[in-house]
């Protein structure tokens, strides 16, 4: 089979390149001519575990090409992005999903299979890109098929998850999903649930909204844990031990591509009936702030000035900061011509982002703690000894370093900040 992905970022390229592997010709189309000529050249250019290996490989074989130009195909794939568009629900932005769906219009023939792996708001694929596909005299169902594919993977276990998660196939019509069950099974091992394309949509949607819900409950917790002095940490780890709760960790906000947007691509489709929806993301949404104010009130009572930041990314052992609440932490306080703001994060190589532990920590009033990289698990007392207040604030539970002349504020304690006091070395 011959199969057109467009749009070659953390989905799309590892998707082609597993339909490649499966001895399919592959045609990967990207606009980013440095991306194309990296690819080509079998260079990955990302962090992702046997990613490299596999394009190594479909490149080897020649059957994944990377180009500018789209072509005829049997299969034409979109994985383009769909950010947030600047309206009062933050609805989606369709712009780059029509535009990749209108390149195709050309090259479309009877007997193609169009897929939708892009995330998008309800009922996208039937009332936005089914008129488009049939502008050109073909019939969806009939002599095309048009469908919602959403991915579900985690990055860092991209490939693996590719291959071994369900699925869910959403078609326009019963053999519109057909024919993506059909294509699918290719590589995937999970299993490929068939639904209509409303509905996959919806799923997708509602999946990192229940995360989103679940986390903004946990960030509620720790506001009425300081309220009513009790450990929300505590609480948290208690009541999973019930075989029927999970609620999920608390903390400065939450960040991605995938969280922080999805959840209002719901809210603009049904504004009237998603309160709930609309409160959890206000909930999370209000984390910096709170954690600004709570490092505002502590640097008060130490009269410190130098905080440093551990952790630009939006979550745990990623370089991505999108939408990562740890950047606006960082940008709001590195405003107050009060305090020096220093950032250190072992993932992340922007330029202000210092590089050195020691120097990042020399002469530090607080130490910020905004993700939960693996690597802050390791804090140890060499670190913090030239702090000149030794004060670690861990907004993500991560830090487990042990000793008594370092004082450790976290979402569970957040009642004691009032005794917060200098603890100079
Ligand atoms: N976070 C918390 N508390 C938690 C869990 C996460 O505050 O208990 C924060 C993280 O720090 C981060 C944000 O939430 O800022 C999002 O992190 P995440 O790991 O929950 O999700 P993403 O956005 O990296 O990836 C999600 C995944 N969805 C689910 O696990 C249901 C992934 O499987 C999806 O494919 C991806 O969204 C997507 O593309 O939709």
């Amino acid at each position: 089979m011959k199969i057109v992905v467009i749009g070659l970022g953390y989905i799309g390229l590892p998707t082609a390149i597993m339909f490649a592997n499966k001895g399919h010709r592959v045609i990967g189309v990207d606009v980013n001519e440095s991306v194309i000529k990296k690819l080509n050249n079998a260079d990955s250019g990302v962090e992702e575990p046997f990613l490299q290996k596999e394009l190594e490989k479909a490149v080897k074989q020649g059957n994944f090409i990377a180009t500018t130009e789209i072509e005829p195909a049997d299969a034409f794939i979109i994985t383009v992005p769909t950010p947030s568009k600047g309206d009062l629900w933050k609805s989606c932005d369709l712009t780059y999903v029509i535009q990749a769906v209108t390149s195709i219009l050309p090259y479309l023939r009877v007997n193609n299979t169009v897929v939708i792996e892009s995330t998008v708001a309800p009922k996208t694929t039937e009332s936005e890109i089914l008129p488009l596909i049939e502008s050109v005299g073909l019939q969806v169902g009939e002599n095309v098929h048009l469908l919602h594919c959403p991915e579900r993977v985690l990055p860092g276990r991209i490939i693996h998850e590719l291959v071994h998660n369900d699925r869910i196939i959403g078609g326009v019509t019963p053999s519109c999903t057909e024919a993506g069950i059909k294509l699918y099974q290719t590589f995937a091992k999970g299993r490929l649930i068939p639904t209509d394309a409303a509905t996959a949509e919806l799923t997708k949607l509602m999946e990192n909204t229940f995360r989103d819900v679940n986390i903004a409950l946990a960030n509620e917790l720790v506001k009425v844990g300081e309220t009513l002095a009790i450990d929300a940490l505590k609480v948290i780890e208690l009541a999973n031990h019930h075989p029927r709760v999970n609620i999920h960790q608390p903390g400065p906000g939450v960040g991605g591509h995938c969280l922080a947007i999805d959840p209002n691509f719901i809210v603009a489709t049904a504004p009237f009936v998603t309160q709930l929806i609309k409160e959890a993301r206000s909930i999370n949404e209000s984390m910096p702030m709170y954690i600004l104010s709570k490092v505002e009130q502590i640097m008060t009572q130490i009269g410190g000035r130098k905080i440093t930041i551990f952790g630009l990314a939006y979550k745990g052992n990623s370089d991505d900061t999108r939408e990562s609440p740890a950047m606006t932490i960082y940008q709001a306080l590195q405003k107050q011509v009060k305090y020096e703001v220093v950032a250190f994060d072992p993932h992340v190589s922007l330029d202000f982002v210092e590089k050195d532990i020691k120097t990042a920590l020399t002469n530090s009033d607080l130490l910020l703690v905004l993700t939960d990289h693996s690597a802050f698990q390791k804090i140890a007392s060499k670190h913090t000894a030239n702090m000149r207040n030794k004060l670690i604030f861990d907004t993500k539970g991560i830090v487990k370093h042990f000793d008594t002349e370092v004082s450790k504020i976290h979402l569970g304690n957040m009642h004691t900040l009032k005794e917060v006091s200098i603890m100079r070395r």
